[in-house]
């Protein structure tokens, strides 16, 4: 089957270890304009419909907010509301091109948020699978994590643990979805160093977790998931644009709201 935009190599390596790190994949431009919006969107908080949810976290001792980020938004839900640059950052054809590639020719949405860590952020959920938090009758899912800024260890950098996803669903501690250490390999994971604009693409079986941010700057990143449409939501997504078909059979669907 051929491929829409991803080399052989790049699929084989997400096929066998669950992630793919894909560098510069938006141009200095676009990630310039990717964070003059997303500026906008966590200091213009008001003025967003009531549906995209913010989370704020109160500064640890020791750290600040930054200006970036001046009113330490943590996270956000359905940011896929907030406007149409947001509406076309999701539909982007080249990252629906990669999932069709690394997921299949049938692609949905399957939900959209913000996970920033602010300076001094310490990440509690620790290794875990997407899995149980969104299951569906297969595991035909992934997550696109589009960073802002620079991060790595004790920087707030991703973290996998490869070929993970190939291994069935891990214990976890009961009431949580964590995996306890006993389960995780010493020295095995990965530390994702990741630049602005680059994007990590996370099987949801795969182990991961969100690093801490020991560093006064804050790290921003917006995570988008998607699913084949093979694979039908068991746990009632109630997400924006759930299921929103982007591609059949390996044609694109959506127009581009900006050019219109
Ligand atoms: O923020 C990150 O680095 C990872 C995010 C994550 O673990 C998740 O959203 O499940």
């Amino acid at each position: 089957m051929s491929l829409l935009i991803l080399q052989s190599e790049q699929k084989k390596f997400f096929d066998d270890n669950g992630y793919l790190l894909l560098k510069g994949f938006y141009n200095p431009e676009e990630t310039q304009e990717m964070r003059r919006q997303f500026h906008e969107l966590v200091t213009d908080t008001d003025s967003r419909p009531k549906n995209v949810k913010y989370s704020f976290m109160d500064a640890p001792e020791g750290y600040a907010p930054d200006e970036f980020n001046p009113r330490n938004v943590a996270g956000m839900m359905d940011q896929t509301l907030a406007g149409d640059y947001w509406f076309d950052q999701f539909t982007d054809p080249r990252i629906v091109s990669a999932m069709v590639d690394l997921l299949g020719r049938n692609l949905d949405f399957h939900n959209g948020k913000i996970r920033n860590k602010p300076p001094g952020f310490v990440c509690d959920q620790s290794w875990h699978q997407d899995w149980p938090y969104e299951r569906h009758s297969k595991p035909e899912l992934a997550a696109a994590i589009t960073y802002l800024d620079a991060t790595d260890f004790e920087a707030g950098a991703t973290e996998a643990l490869p070929g993970s996803h190939l291994k069935g669903e891990y214990p976890t501690i009961e009431q949580s979805h964590t995996i306890p250490d006993e389960h995780m390999p010493d020295n095995e994971h990965i530390v994702l160093a990741a630049e602005p604009g680059d994007v990590a693409i996370i099987h949801v079986l795969t182990v991961h977790r969100a690093g801490h941010n020991y560093t006064p700057l804050g790290r921003n990143a917006i995570i988008n998931e998607y699913k084949t449409a093979e694979a039908i939501d068991q746990w009632g997504n109630p997400c924006a644009f759930a299921g929103l078909p982007l591609a059949r059979n390996g044609q694109l669907l959506m127009p581009r709201v900006h050019q219109i």
